[in-house]
């Protein structure tokens, strides 16, 4: 063995591999090498000093490292030798970015005890030295201008092994070196006479390397050399958002601390391996957030990558609310199992929750009420129904719309009435579609029910043995009030006797009563379905006597007022007698001035004719002549009812003389008249004045002496006959219907005799009083009677109803009664459509060029077909046909008395409602049965005169002619020619056969 120390020193470094592991060397991330000895092949071109000399010096060897890879190594061993200084200088390093680096040295060094015969010069450490420059200075080299960084020793030279072989040991020293300020620096190895190889040099500095935190990319960053920390901003990656500014520290250590805030994945974004990507094709994600895509809801897809939300398949819907989690979702299918429980008049409903909610919870119910007209009796649908929303005051309990529970009652319906109730299951996406929306509907009849109990009661007036009371009517009449019961009884008696009165508006005087007596009283209302609950107890007393005279004295007392009154009334009569022959005297008689009537009106005898005022020398005198002055003093006006064209109109109570105060209506001329208005006012009660009829409105008299001018007539409770029709909308039946119209007709047929002719006969022109009585009134359109040869009159001017007049009235001015026959067709269409408005919407021309084409209004519903002919015999383009009114009052007495012929009702069902009809259309008979065929021709007379008339042959038939109708009823010219004609048709068509009677 060879003993010299420096060739044991190499043998030892070449079993340095065998020793080392085999692992490839990786760097940690944060650490930059700026010198790494191992990464050069070739010569380090390192130098050494004293470069030349007679002793060794640092040497630069070849070898191979732990992997095999050859490095430089560098070695010196003069342990020999004393005063040894041996400098090793590294080339140039530039400083980069570091401030501190960091020198990491891997060397062998021999242990001077194993080294034999060394003197005392053996060492076992080397120095590590530094000098910064700003540039390279080549090989220009002076010792003093190092620093000195550490005295390296090693840890452990040598390592025995249990076999007593000797193992070089590898040593690692890692030194920091810093702040450093230049751009670059050297290093230097000073030997002082150690056997030491190096066997790797790598200078390397910190730093904090690009990370991704929290979404956030962080650069590679430097620390500072300083135990500060540096604050670093991050950078939130692509398709992410900041929720708080990201930041994290660089240790001096080149480590990444306290990482604060966080970026986000943008809506439809997940985030995957530091980094924000799109949702796959059905996931979807609607929010920020790191959340990962979810899964489409059920019902809804997404076709697309990145996906906020999911599209719902079709007939599928998200509501507004919705969260894009929520599966999609549908309108619920209708509600099942409807049940209807009817009290009189309101309806409980009850019914199933629906066998599909959509898919929601939200589910509500909604109730809508119709008004439905054409049900059969037994409540089933007849085909013909028509519907209409019901009113407003139809009371919902708890509410109509929005209910959570699956029952409804509905009150203050119609008594027998049918009403169709629609059920409708919503929920949050109804609305967005209608077209899938379904209901259950249910078809009721309320019964008929009495009216609810008069509340309001008011002591009017009270006297010793009388009192007044007034009362409202009950809020739900449920009908026609028929009349009220009062009964009353001394509150001492309780009850053991009581006397019971009965009044048909709401007000009564109780006369006869005990004075100083309290007394109780209650008061129902009655309607066809009977009486109604009675009010509460309602209380009052009498007046005390205030005197009191003997009997002797109360006798003279009579005595006295009978005189005074006797006096009075004869000096009255004096005066209206002396009046009257001075009135005559001055103008002529009426029947003077009376023109020429030759109409062809019936003129039945004892009818006096009517005489126009204005044929008067001075209208104004014709006044007196039929109309009585009042003394203002005896009217009392009450309250405003209405406008009329002179002024307003106003209930009030005339209180003649001794005559019982009645209600009455006055219409007053307003201030500011011209002497024409005036006239034209009083004309109206000139008019009035003559008639003499339970059917047209009956004038009490005038004030003309003092003003305001008024005309006072009687008053109508019920207003006019169009509003009062609209107010009660279905509420009668069809002989109360005709009751009513008959009284119209009764009343113009009183005109038409008295040879007046209306000319603005229509439904506002009539009044209703309290017992459904209808009365002509408005004679403010009457105009100058002129002498004409056909005995019609025409005007000369002014507005003309056009919807209500005959079109020869409006063509030429033809008006006459035959043309208030037309009117009083049109009148009995607005009653039987319950104050429609004749023509609705269209238009005056269109209506005058419809009429004009044949085009007829068509039946209202449920109209009676025999009524209905009656309005198109009305309606005749040629005035002649037209029925008189005493025709008309006959037919409708006919009605009445056999109101089986109501049933039958005019067929609408495939007509809309708003069109009108083609006269000649609809006069097609059908030949079935001798019913059908009357009904066909709709003459209820000729039905009616042949009923019970056995024809068993067309012969009998055919031979019918216009004077054989005549004698059986029909007096009416058009069905007489139409019946005889289509007799004959019959005749010739089926003349081999026998016809079905
Ligand atoms: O429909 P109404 O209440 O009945 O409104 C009108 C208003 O005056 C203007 O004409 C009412 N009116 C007219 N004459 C009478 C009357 N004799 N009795 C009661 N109301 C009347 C009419």
């Amino acid at each position: 063995m060879d003993c010299n120390p420096r060739s044991l020193f190499f043998i030892l470094l070449l079993l340095l591999s065998c020793v080392t592991p085999a692992f490839p060397v990786i760097y940690p991330p944060n650490e930059v090498n700026l010198l790494d000895s191992k990464a050069s092949q070739g010569e380090l071109g390192w130098i050494s000093y004293p470069s030349h000399g007679w002793r060794e010096n640092w040497e630069e060897i070849s070898g191979v490292d732990e992997h095999y890879t050859p490095i430089r190594t560098f070695q010196v061993c003069n342990v020999m030798e004393y005063s040894q200084n041996n400098w090793l200088r590294t080339n140039w390093i530039p400083r980069q970015s570091a401030q501190k680096i960091y020198v990491e040295l891997k060397f062998t060094l021999r242990d001077c005890n194993s080294i034999p015969l060394v003197l005392g010069t053996c060492k076992e450490t080397f120095n590590l030295l530094y000098l910064e420059t700003d540039d390279d200075q080549g090989s220009h080299f002076r010792e003093h201008q190092f620093s000195k960084i550490d005295t390296i020793a090693a840890d452990e030279s040598f390592t025995q092994t249990d076999l007593g072989d000797r193992i070089l040991k590898l040593n690692t020293e890692v030194r920091e070196v810093g702040p450093l300020t230049k751009k670059g620096f050297y290093l230097a190895f000073q030997d002082v006479g150690a056997c030491v190889a190096l066997v790797s040099v790598r200078v390397y500095f910190k730093k904090c390397p690009y990370t991704v935190r929290n979404l956030a990319t962080f650069p590679d960053t430097v620390p500072m050399d300083s135990h500060s920390l540096v604050e670093v901003k991050g950078l939130c990656v692509n398709h992410s958002k900041e929720e708080e500014p990201p930041r994290m520290y660089c240790s001096t250590e080149g480590e990444w601390l306290v990482p604060i805030g966080k970026c986000l994945c943008n809506p439809g974004y997940e985030e995957r391996s530091n980094t924000c990507q799109m949702c796959r094709a059905g996931f979807y994600k609607s929010a920020l957030g790191n959340l990962e895509c979810s899964k489409c809801p059920p019902h809804s897809f997404s076709h697309h990558e990145g996906s906020l939300h999911c599209g719902c398949e079709k007939n599928f819907f998200r509501a507004e609310g919705d969260p894009a989690s929520m599966a999609c979702t549908r309108p619920p299918s209708a509600p099942r199992n409807v049940i209807s429980s009817i009290n009189e008049t309101s309806v409980i409903l009850d019914w199933s929750w629906p066998e599909d909610t959509g898919g929601r919870r939200d589910v509500t119910f909604t109730v809508l009420c119709k008004r439905c007209r054409g049900v059969t009796a037994n409540g089933s649908n007849s085909g013909t129904q028509r519907c209409e929303p019901c009113r407003s005051n139809v009371r919902f309990l708890p509410r109509a719309a929005g209910l959570h529970n699956t029952t409804v009652t509905v009150g203050d319906l119609l008594a027998h009435t049918n009403y169709t109730f629609e059920i409708e299951a919503l929920n949050g996406v109804s609305a967005l579609a209608p077209k899938m929306r379904q209901y259950a509907a249910v078809t009721i009849t309320t019964n008929q029910a009495a009216p609810s109990p008069v509340t309001v009661i008011r002591k009017e007036k009270t006297s010793r043995n009388s009192v007044s009371l007034s009362w409202q009517e009950p809020e739900r009449p449920n009908g026609i009030i028929l009349d009220y019961e009062i009964k009353y009884y001394e509150k001492e008696e309780q009850e053991t006797s009581y006397t019971i009165l009965r009044a048909r508006g709401c007000n009564v005087t109780l006369n006869g009563l005990k004075s100083n007596t309290a007394y109780l009283l209650q008061i129902r209302a009655r309607t066809a379905a009977g009486y109604g609950a009675s009010s509460p107890t309602f209380q009052f007393e009498t007046s005390p006597d205030s005197f009191s005279i003997s009997s002797e004295s109360s006798q003279v007392v009579l005595i006295a007022i009978s005189a005074a009154v006797a006096i009075i009334l004869l000096t009255v009569l004096l005066y209206v007698l002396i009046g009257r022959f001075c009135c005559r005297s001055k103008s002529k008689h009426p029947d003077e001035k009376r023109l020429h009537f030759g109409n062809g009106h019936l003129r039945l005898p004892g009818i006096r004719t009517y005489v126009d005022p204005h044929t008067y020398e001075d209208p104004s005198q014709a006044v007196h002549e039929f109309a009585k002055e009042l003394d203002a003093s005896c009217i009392a006006i009450d309250k405003v009812v209405g406008a009329g064209e002179f002024g307003e109109v106003c209930s009030g109570r005339l209180k003649l003389p001794s005559k019982k105060e009645i209600c009455v209506a006055i219409k007053t001329l307003k201030g500011g008249y011209t002497d024409k208005q005036r006239r034209d006012f009083l004309a109206e009660a000139s008019i009035m004045g003559q008639f003499d009829h339970p059917n047209i409105i009956r004038l009490e008299g005038v004030v003309t002496r003092s003003k305001p001018v008024m005309i006072v007539t009687e008053y109508m409770e019920n207003g006019s006959l169009d509003s009062f029709l609209r107010k009660h909308d279905a509420q009668f039946t069809g002989i109360q219907l005709v009751g009513m119209l008959r009284g119209i007709a009764s009343g113009m047929k009183y005109l038409s005799d008295m040879g007046y002719v209306h000319r603005d006969l229509a439904a506002r022109n009539i009044l209703v009083n309290s017992n459904l009585v209808c009365k002509v009134s408005d004679f403010g359109l009457s105009r100058v009677l002129e002498d004409d040869p056909e005995a019609a009159y025409t005007t000369r001017g002014g507005k003309i109803p056009i919807r209500w007049t005959a079109p020869e009235a409006i063509a030429y001015r033809k008006f006459t009664s035959a043309s208030d026959a037309w009117s009083y067709g049109i009148v009995l269409w607005e009653v039987m459509s319950y104050g429609e408005r004749p023509y609705w919407e269209m238009s005056n021309q269109d209506v005058i060029k419809a009429v004009d084409e044949g085009y007829r209004l068509p039946p209202p519903m449920d109209c009676p077909a025999t009524l209905y002919q009656l309005m198109l015999d009305c309606w005749q383009k040629e005035r002649n046909n037209r029925p008189k009114f005493e025709q008309i009052v006959s037919i409708l007495d006919k009605l009445i008395r056999n109101p089986g012929s109501l049933k039958i009702t005019a067929n609408t069902t495939s007509r809309p409602a708003n069109l009108l009809l083609d006269r000649s259309s609809s006069e097609v008979p059908s030949m079935g049965t001798m019913g059908d065929w009357m009904d066909g021709m709709r003459t209820l007379p000729c039905k009616e005169a042949f009923s019970g008339v056995s024809y068993s042959s067309c012969d009998t038939l055919a031979k019918t002619s216009t004077e054989d109708l005549k004698k059986v009823g029909v007096t009416i010219v058009g069905p007489q020619k139409k019946i005889v004609s289509s007799l004959k048709a019959l005749d010739s068509h089926t003349k081999n056969g026998p016809v079905p009677v």
